[in-house]
């Protein structure tokens, strides 16, 4: 048998965690070979609840699962492990703005950066605790030594559910949708982008033969789609959100098909006028040994006006936790 993969998954007694916990165990994540170690971390109160999710993960008798180990404290959790699955973090409350939301999280990433120190050297990060990409980029400020291109927040369900809209209106399996991007940030502002997508081969213009929709209902749907699934279960999405974490690690671990991409929030390198150093979301092309953004895609006045709406949001966030960023 392989050496297992160690991966730390925080807010592992939340909702999401617990549609992501028994994927992982069930060896979705890494394939049928691969044993597999968690370390899930929680915040005191939650220990007690944490405990009955580990009692499960032991009931389901996963061959892959060689040990779950439970803590509250970040560098226990994050001692060696090779992926770092960041759900955890404080929900939005009622009248609470996105700012004072920002306020409340950041300093869980900076004590959660320090502590990734502990990792493996090999460490993957992936954020998905909101407002993610901001989250991501104070954590990666506290643990300098770790490479940038370690550092992921998730756009993957945005994405996820981009290509599921497209390929319905499109009367064609989500398998026949290619190279769908989303833009900037995991917020409301994102830009999903249909100008390179490619459906049953052709453009997404040829293939649904409806721009309006396209530049309008398409748009709109994607960017609420997450605030429409509260409305209607009274709760945030969290298995599509933990299966697009799986999908996540699954393309970064094996990478994109030939000829696709994906998208995930990523340290820009000033691509596409978007400032170096801000986590925001691009095309990625992944292969086992590393991913790229995808360069050299030709962005219309449109296109470029929305991405900055987006991007501008992101630098707004990064203004106002400016004293976490060491
Ligand atoms: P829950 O409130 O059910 O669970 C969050 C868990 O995090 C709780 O158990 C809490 O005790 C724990 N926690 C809080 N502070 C912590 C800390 N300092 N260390 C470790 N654990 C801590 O929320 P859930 O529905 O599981 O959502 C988790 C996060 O995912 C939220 O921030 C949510 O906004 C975010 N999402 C992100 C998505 C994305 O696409 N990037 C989509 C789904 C989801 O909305």
């Amino acid at each position: 048998m392989a050496e297992p993969v160690k991966v730390a998954v925080t807010g592992a007694a939340g909702q999401l965690a617990y549609n992501l916990l028994f994927s992982i165990g069930a060896g979705d994540a890494f394939g049928p070979e691969q044993p597999v170690v968690l370390r899930l971390l929680e915040i005191p109160p939650a220990m007690k609840a944490l405990e009955g999710v580990a009692m499960e993960l032991e009931d389901c008798a996963f061959p892959l699962l060689e040990e779950v180990v439970l803590t509250d404290d970040p560098a226990e959790a994050f001692a060696g492990v090779h992926w770092a699955l960041l759900v955890g973090s404080k929900p939005r409350t009622k009248g609470m703005e996105r700012s004072d939301l920002i306020r409340e999280n950041g300093p869980i990433f900076v004590g959660q950066g320090k502590a990734l120190r502990k990792a493996s050297d090999a460490v993957r990060i992936l954020v998905v605790g909101n407002p993610c990409n901001t989250n991501c980029l104070i954590a990666r400020h506290s643990a300098p030594d770790i490479p940038d291109d370690r550092w992921f927040a998730m756009t993957r369900l945005d994405h996820n559910r981009a290509v599921s809209l497209l390929a319905r209106k499109a009367g064609v399996q989500v398998s026949d949708v290619e190279r769908v991007t989303i833009w900037g940030n995991h917020s409301s502002t994102q830009y999903p982008d249909h100008h390179h997508a490619r459906i049953g081969g052709l453009s997404a213009v040829e293939a649904i033969q409806d721009e309006e929709w396209l530049r309008g209902e398409f748009l709109r749907s994607v960017q609420q789609r997450g605030a429409q699934v509260i409305e209607a279960r009274g709760k945030s999405s969290a298995a599509s959100a933990a299966s697009a974490a799986i999908d996540h690690v699954k393309t970064f671990t094996r990478g994109t098909l030939p000829g696709d991409w994906t998208s995930a929030a990523v340290v820009s390198d000033g691509s596409y006028d978007t400032p170096e150093g801000l986590i925001s979301s691009f095309p990625v092309r992944a292969s086992p040994g590393g991913w790229e953004i995808v360069s050299g895609l030709e962005l219309n006045d449109e296109s470029r006006g929305k991405i900055r709406a987006s991007v501008e949001e992101l630098e707004t966030e990064r203004s106002l936790v400016k004293d976490l960023l060491a």
